[in-house]
C-alpha cells in the first residue's frame, strides 16, 4: 500500500483563485504535521496551507505566482512511517481556513490550531508577510514593521528576516559604541505611490550626513529656545552708510559680521555659551578661542563653514571671509577643516523671511543664534508709537548647561549691544 497521500487547498472559506505567493517547501523535504507548505493570498487576507501529517514531499504541484481554490492540488506526501497511520480511506484532514480581514492586525501571531491553515492579516496598510514569517520574526524577536521586505509588494520573505537580525548583529552596540538607545518605534514603511504618482530621489551626501548629526543634537540635548527682538534701527542705518565703503574693498557687508562681534562681546561677559560638556558630561570645557561657525545653504543641504578667532578681526575681515566661505560652500569647495573648531553657530534666514524658529544646536557646542528678517514696528517709547527696525532673534541653548535665567539675560545683552553698537567699543 503506498503511503503516499496527495495534499489539497482545503476549505479557505469564500475565496476562490487565490494567489499562490510562497511555496515553502521543495521535493525531498521532510516536513512535520501543521508546517507550513504553501502561503495563500485573496486579497483579504493571507493563510499558510499546513502539512496534514509528517512525511517527506515527493513531487511539489504549485508554483508561487499560480491561481489555487480549494480542492487544487498542492504537493503528494509520503506519510512518514513513524507517526501515526492515516486511515487509508480518509483523505487528508482538510484544514479550514478562517481569514482574517487585512485592515484587523499586522504582527498578530497566526492562529494555532491544527491543521488550521494559520490566516493572518497580510498589509493592512503596513506589513506583508506569510504567517511562517511571521512565526519565524517572532521566534526571533525581530519587529517586522522594521525588515524592508524584497518580495512582491514588499512582502517580508524568510531570507529578508535573516538579512535584517545579520545586520542588527554586525551593527555597534548602542550604549557602548557612545551612541544613543532611543527605542523609538519603528517608522511605517509607507507605499505613497498608493496614493498618488511619485519620484524617488537619493539624498546627498551632505544631507544624509547632516540629517544624522541634526537628529543626535536634537535628541541629545534638552533645548529651550528663548525668543528675543533687537531694535537694529541705528545699527542698520551704520551698516548701509558703509556699504559703498565695504563694496570698494570688495566686500558685501551684510548684518552677519555685526553680529558676529556683538556675540564675542556676550560670550565673553556669559562664558558658559563658549563652552562644551566634556565626553564623560563630568566637566565643563571653557574656550577662550571665539570661531564662529554660520549656517550656509547650499543645493546640496547644509553646511557650516567656520570663521576662527572673530575676537581679532574687524567687520571688513569678517564679510570678506562669510563671502567667500559661501561661495565656496556652494560650489561645493569648502574643505572638513574649514568646518571644524566652531564655539558657537549663526543659522540666519533674514536674507529669506519668516519671524522666529527654533535652530538646534550644533553640539559639542552649547548654543545657537536664529536670525530672522528685519521689519519695521511700531514701538512705545514712553510717549508715543515709533517705527523701528526690529530683529527677530531666536536663541536654543543646552539646557544642561545653561539655564533659563542666564539664556534670558544672554539674550537681553545681544538685545542691548545690537540696539547700540557702539557699546562694543567700551
Ligand atoms: N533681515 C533683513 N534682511 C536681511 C537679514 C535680516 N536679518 N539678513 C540678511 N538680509 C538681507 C541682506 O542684507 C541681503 O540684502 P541685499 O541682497 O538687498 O543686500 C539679503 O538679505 C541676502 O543676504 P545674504 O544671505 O546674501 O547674506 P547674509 O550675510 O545675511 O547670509 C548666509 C549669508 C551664508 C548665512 C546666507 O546666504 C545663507 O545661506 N542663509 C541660510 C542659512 C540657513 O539655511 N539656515 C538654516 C539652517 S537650519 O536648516
Amino acid at each position: 500500500m503506498s503511503n503516499i497521500k496527495e495534499v489539497r487547498v482545503p476549505d479557505i472559506g469564500d475565496y476562490p483563485e487565490v494567489d499562490v505567493i510562497e511555496v515553502l517547501v521543495k521535493e525531498g523535504d521532510v516536513v512535520k504535521a501543521e508546517e507550513s507548505l504553501v502561503t495563500l493570498e485573496s486579497d483579504k487576507a493571507t493563510m499558510d496551507i499546513p502539512a496534514p501529517f509528517a512525511g517527506k514531499v515527493k513531487s511539489v504541484r504549485l508554483k508561487a505566482g499560480e491561481k489555487a481554490s480549494e480542492g487544487t492540488l498542492i504537493l503528494t506526501l509520503e506519510a512518514d512511517e513513524s507517526t501515526s497511520v492515516i486511515p487509508a480511506q480518509a483523505a487528508p484532514a482538510p484544514a479550514t481556513a478562517v481569514p482574517v480581514p487585512m485592515a484587523v492586525a499586522e504582527n498578530k501571531p497566526p492562529a494555532p490550531a491544527a491543521p488550521v491553515a494559520a490566516p493572518v492579516a497580510a498589509t493592512g496598510g503596513k506589513v506583508h508577510a506569510s504567517p511562517s514569517v511571521r512565526a519565524f520574526a517572532r521566534e526571533l524577536g525581530v519587529d517586522l514593521s522594521q525588515v524592508n521586505g524584497s518580495g512582491p509588494k514588499r512582502r517580508v520573505l524568510k531570507e529578508d528576516v535573516q538579512a535584517f537580525v545579520k545586520a542588527e548583529l554586525s551593527k555597534p552596540r548602542g550604549a557602548a559604541a557612545g551612541g544613543l538607545s532611543l527605542g523609538l518605534a519603528a517608522m511605517p514603511a509607507v507605499d505613497f505611490s498608493k496614493f498618488g504618482e511619485v519620484e524617488t530621489k537619493a539624498l546627498s551626501k551632505i544631507k544624509k550626513i547632516s540629517g544624522a548629526n541634526l537628529h543626535r543634537n536634537w535628541v541629545a540635548a534638552p533645548h529651550i529656545t528663548q525668543f528675543d527682538e533687537a531694535d537694529i534701527t541705528e545699527l542698520e542705518a551704520f551698516r548701509k552708510s558703509m556699504l559703498d565703503e565695504a563694496a570698494n574693498q570688495g566686500v558685501k557687508l551684510t548684518l552677519l559680521p555685526f553680529l558676529m562681534k556683538v556675540l564675542v562681546a556676550a560670550m565673553k561677559a556669559f562664558p558658559e555659551f563658549n563652552a562644551s560638556l566634556a565626553a564623560d558630561g563630568e566637566s565643563l570645557v571653557l574656550k577662550k578661542y571665539f570661531h564662529f561657525g554660520f549656517a550656509a545653504d547650499t543645493p546640496d543641504g547644509l553646511v557650516v563653514p567656520v570663521i576662527r578667532d572673530v575676537d581679532q578681526k574687524g567687520l571688513i575681515e569678517i564679510a570678506r571671509e562669510l563671502g567667500a566661505l559661501s561661495t565656496k560652500a556652494r560650489e561645493k569647495k569648502i574643505t572638513p577643516g574649514e568646518m571644524q573648531g566652531g564655539c558657537f553657530t549663526i543659522s540666519s534666514l533674514g536674507g529669506i523671511g519668516g519671524t522666529y524658529f527654533t535652530p538646534i544646536i550644533n553640539l559639542p557646542e552649547v548654543a545657537i543664534l536664529g536670525v530672522s528678517r528685519a521689519s519695521m514696528k511700531p514701538v512705545w517709547n514712553g510717549q508715543e508709537f515709533e517705527p523701528r527696525l526690529m530683529l527677530p532673534l531666536s536663541l536654543s541653548y543646552d539646557h544642561r548647561v545653561i539655564d533659563g535665567a542666564l539664556g534670558a539675560r544672554f539674550s537681553a545683552f545681544l538685545c542691548n549691544m545690537l540696539g547700540d553698537v557702539r557699546r562694543l567699543l567700551l
